[in-house]
């Protein structure tokens, strides 16, 4: 049996899992979606997936038809029949078949998509050497235009800002507020390490308030750091002691350089990882068991 996607109720082959050309998801990318992964039959941190996938939605006024409860239940269901031990999910809400115009009143139906896979990990190199960052110019979002905690459907900016990095040689960007603070990568939260206290920017400034973000600063606090959120300009990154980044698919991720000023000794920081160590635990530990 290959592998099934689940489509508004349905169980489809994944060559017949298609949506219609006039779903807005395709057309303007009208839509939010989460991207969530399971560890030994454990899907990490899935009521913390579920609640800001329903924010999303509410953000732009979409009515999600199910119950979160039974958003859980299609999760957990999909992943049971697919036979899927760890897997990587994407849950994908749009606002459904409409015609060529963009008013969201002519789209009846919200369409509710569960796609469960494989996760493809990251090569080991990149957590025992580090990755190496650059600044782009394409700025994050501005919150007042398009607020990055809403994880919409549309991610050309985060797209632009990784051309801009791989144009220059580089697989990760590092994305700056339009006033010129840190912001975040193109899927992945950044923290520094100084003087033993863990920052990350603060989510008013426009970013993406990631589920391990919140994980690492919840360790962070357990292993007697001081956890803060607040304004870095690039001169507060390039001095760090330690840089890491954090996301659903990368975990945490140490970085070892950023537009070529290196960070720290040039390796993975002391304290980086024991937070990756703590964070493996965590994936035993904080999820829903099926
Ligand atoms: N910032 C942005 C812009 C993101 O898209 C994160 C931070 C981290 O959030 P979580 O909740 O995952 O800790 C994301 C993550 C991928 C992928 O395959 C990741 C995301 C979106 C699309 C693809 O790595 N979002």
């Amino acid at each position: 049996m290959g592998l099934k996607v689940y489509i508004n109720g349905e169980y489809f082959d994944k060559k017949d899992a298609k949506i219609s050309v006039f779903d807005h998801g395709l057309l303007y990318g009208d839509g939010v979606f989460e991207g969530i992964r399971s560890y030994n039959r454990l899907v990490f941190k899935l009521e913390e997936h579920i609640q800001r996938l329903y924010e999303s939605a509410h953000g732009i006024m979409l009515d999600i038809a199910i119950s979160r409860k039974d958003m859980i239940k299609a999760v957990i269901d999909t992943l049971n029949l697919n036979k899927l031990d760890d897997a990587y999910i994407r849950l994908i809400v749009t606002r459904g078949i409409g015609d060529l115009g963009l008013d969201p009143r002519k789209c009846k139906d919200a369409a509710i998509i569960i796609i469960t896979d494989k996760i493809q990990l990251y090569p080991e190199k990149l957590y025992k050497e580090g990755l190496r960052l650059i600044t782009v110019p394409t700025p994050r979002n501005i919150p007042e235009a398009l607020n990055p905690q809403i994880k919409s459907l549309n991610y050309l900016n985060n797209i632009l800002a990784k051309i801009e990095a791989i144009n220059v040689g580089y697989e990760e960007a590092l994305m700056f507020t339009a006033s010129g603070y840190v912001a975040e990568c193109t899927g992945d939260n950044i923290f520094i390490i100084k003087d033993g206290s863990l920052i990350t920017p603060s989510s008013y400034l426009g970013i993406l308030k990631g589920i391990t973000r919140g994980v690492a600063m919840d360790i962070g606090k357990k292993i007697g750091l001081e956890v803060k959120e607040d304004v870095l300009t690039r001169h507060n990154l390039f001095t760090a002691d330690e840089c890491f980044l954090t996301g659903t698919a990368a975990e945490i991720v140490p970085v070892v350089s950023i537009e070529k000023r290196i960070i720290g000794n040039g390796k993975p920081g002391k304290i980086t990882l024991a937070l990756m160590r703590e964070f493996k635990e965590s994936t035993k530990r904080d999820g829903v068991k099926y």
